[in-house]
């Protein structure tokens, strides 16, 4: 379990383009560590929204580690201006941890002083040292796959040794090109840089429609973290992405020119552990700007989703049924 943050090897070269900074907080939970396993010592912050928390959500479901991670959800909407002393990031309506917080600034500077230049979910933090321990999510997952499985009720390995070569290759497809990828046309700040972001994508998409023809999973017979990486930016593809983070002509949606792709979304999202994790409603609240009403965010929804995809309030009734925290989607920020 010593993954490095290595995703800024896949940095775009394109001026202006759009630079995910390395994560900051990268400590391990680790027998004889700081951070040592243990039942009910750790919490996750995340939002049914963004896609990076929906990865470690999935695993952590997928594992069976509801009674052993807790898990709450922030807010729709951040505090502050990005990037401006003000910031404070994303509005914590309930904090479980029993230590106040209302913004991600108060949980990242809990304990010392960490300021507020990357204020991300995922957070992976530690209640009894009050202390953040992670912000990447693909070492959050490392984590969650390998740390906690004295409590597992699922022993399944997501990441088993034989296949780690190949699941990290399919991450140099995969996060570049469509986790990153559709940040990189969003957010570049000039057209080689939207350009170079675009032909990325659509390189990236057709290799794994091409894989998924020929396998049920990206690195065959079995799911693993490679599927768990790649499921939420692609779930989120045609509903959001497509139509938020592209400009035109946007090229095809998954759903007229990814078919294999498409199925697998339906095979994984059949599962009950990943279909408990899933809210596409809450999600286009989470990226559509703010201002724009509530009823707005659910027409693109019900519009865009694919016809196999239950509504969100049917989801929401589900997961009450089953106990599950409700989807966070607050707008207000009163704190
Ligand atoms: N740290 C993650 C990215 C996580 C991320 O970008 N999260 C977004 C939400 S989808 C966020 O929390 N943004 C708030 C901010 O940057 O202050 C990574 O590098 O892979």
């Amino acid at each position: 379990m010593d993954r490095e943050d290595d995703e800024t090897k896949y940095a775009p070269k394109a001026p202006e383009a759009f630079l995910r900074g390395p994560n900051q907080l990268q400590h391990w939970i680790q027998v004889g560590g700081a951070h040592a396993p243990a039942k009910g010592r750790y919490h996750l912050f995340i939002n049914y929204g963004c896609g990076w928390s929906h990865q470690v959500m999935l695993l952590r479901a997928l594992k069976g580690l509801e009674d052993v991670v807790s898990m709450s959800h922030l807010g729709v909407k951040r505090i502050g201006r990005m990037r401006t002393p003000e910031y404070r990031g994303w509005f914590v309506p309930e904090d479980p941890t029993g230590n106040g917080f209302c913004s991600a600034f108060g949980i990242y500077n809990s304990n010392h002083e960490y300021g507020s230049s990357q204020l991300t979910i995922p957070i992976l933090f530690d209640r009894e040292l009050k202390k953040v321990v992670s912000n990447d999510p693909a070492q959050i997952l490392l984590m969650l796959n390998s740390a906690f499985e004295e409590w597992a009720p699922t022993a399944v390995d997501f990441y088993p040794t034989g296949l780690q070569g190949e699941i990290e290759d399919m991450n140099g497809v995969v996060f570049p090109g469509i986790n990153d990828g559709v940040y990189r046309c969003w957010l570049g700040g000039s057209d080689e840089a939207y350009q170079e972001g675009f032909a990325g994508l659509q390189a990236a998409l057709s290799f794994v429609e091409s894989r998924l023809q020929k396998s049920s999973f990206l690195c065959g017979e079995e799911l693993t973290l490679a599927d768990v990486r790649a499921f939420p930016h692609l779930f989120r593809f045609d509903v959001i992405y497509h139509k938020m983070m592209l400009r035109e002509p946007r090229g095809p949606l998954l759903m007229d020119n990814c078919p294999a792709t498409v199925r697998w979304l339906q095979r994984l999202f059949e599962i009950p552990a990943i279909q408990q994790t899933c809210d596409l409603e809450v999600a286009t609240r989470f990226y559509f700007p703010a201002s724009m009403p509530d009823e707005e965010c659910d027409d693109i929804y019900a519009k865009a989703k694919y016809s196999w995809m239950p509504l969100g309030a049917e989801l929401e009734t589900k997961r009450r049924a089953e106990e599950l925290p409700e989807a966070s989607a607050r707008k207000d920020v009163d704190c």
